[in-house]
């Protein structure tokens, strides 16, 4: 035991003794932890992004580097330690089915930033997977009628929902107007054209996620549900008044009428 006060005798902190075992700020990183990466001690939040230290090293984010903080359209985070559960935790199989995993994929948003799926899962929310291309009539349609365009006749909560935080939308685009592979200026486009702050638009740029949907729907639009451990609640291809229905399902009230 001895020995154990040995090994803290040369952790000095501004020529203060300081326990290496306390959490002095309460960022979930010791005093000890916060030396050896050199971050703050005494401030949760070092370089002032909005995320605590100890926040950032379990989203494997680096805490003194405040553009590698939250991100710019304020889409959640979730720790590596559970997104690698989830996707360590069962196959998705290699095309998609009710009740099988949702592949975690990374792709570019309208912001340029690298959006991790798997982000989404654990925040209690449903995710719906939109599968967009920019060429595509419906496609177009469909981010018109959420950004409050009644170009189709769907359940409204549904659109209140998004708005609202009940779900998370996300369009992911897989082709651009030419029918060329989506990228990171597809995204941008497509957010200018439907500016909707609620939703990510992520650029498929190797059509992985296209594909693994669109092989089994067979159209644009697609559209899928997912729970918040990414398994597959229910799919569709085309925009569908039952599909929208158990998106509107999620929404909780709050925001008043339309
Ligand atoms: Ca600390
Ligand atoms: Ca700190
Ligand atoms: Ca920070």
């Amino acid at each position: 035991m001895s020995r154990r006060i040995l090994t803290i005798v040369p952790l000095l902190f501004a020529g203060a003794c300081i326990d290496p075992n306390g959490d002095e700020d309460g960022d979930g990183l010791t005093n000890a932890e916060e030396q050896e990466l050199g971050t703050d001690w005494k401030i949760a939040d070092s370089d002032g992004d909005g995320y605590s230290d100890g926040e950032e090293i379990g989203y494997g984010l680096d805490p003194l580097d405040p553009t590698s903080g939250p991100y710019e359209g304020g889409w959640p985070r979730q720790t590596l330690a559970m997104k690698d559960e989830i996707e360590n935790g069962r196959k998705s199989g290699s095309e998609i089915d009710v009740g099988k995993r949702f592949p975690r994929v990374r792709m570019v948003d309208q912001f340029g930033e690298v959006v991790d799926l798997y982000d989404f899962v654990g925040h209690g929310k449903k995710v719906v997977i939109d599968i967009a291309a920019e060429w595509c009539g419906p496609c177009n349609g469909l981010a018109a009628w959420l950004d409050g365009d009644d170009v189709y006749d769907l359940p409204k909560d549904a659109r209140k929902a998004v708005a609202n935080g009940d779900v998370y939308w996300l369009t992911v685009l897989g082709e651009n107007n030419d029918g060329d592979a989506a990228s990171k200026k597809t995204s941008k486009d497509w957010h200018k054209a439907y500016p909707n702050p609620n939703i990510p638009v992520l650029a498929d740029e190797d059509a992985d996620t296209v594909q693994y949907v669109l092989s089994v729907t067979n159209g644009w639009p697609s559209v899928v549900m997912v729970n918040d451990s990414m398994t597959v609640v229910e799919f569709a291809g085309g925009v569908g008044a039952d599909f929208m229905q158990l998106v509107a399902d999620e929404y909780t009230g709050g925001g008043g009428d339309e």
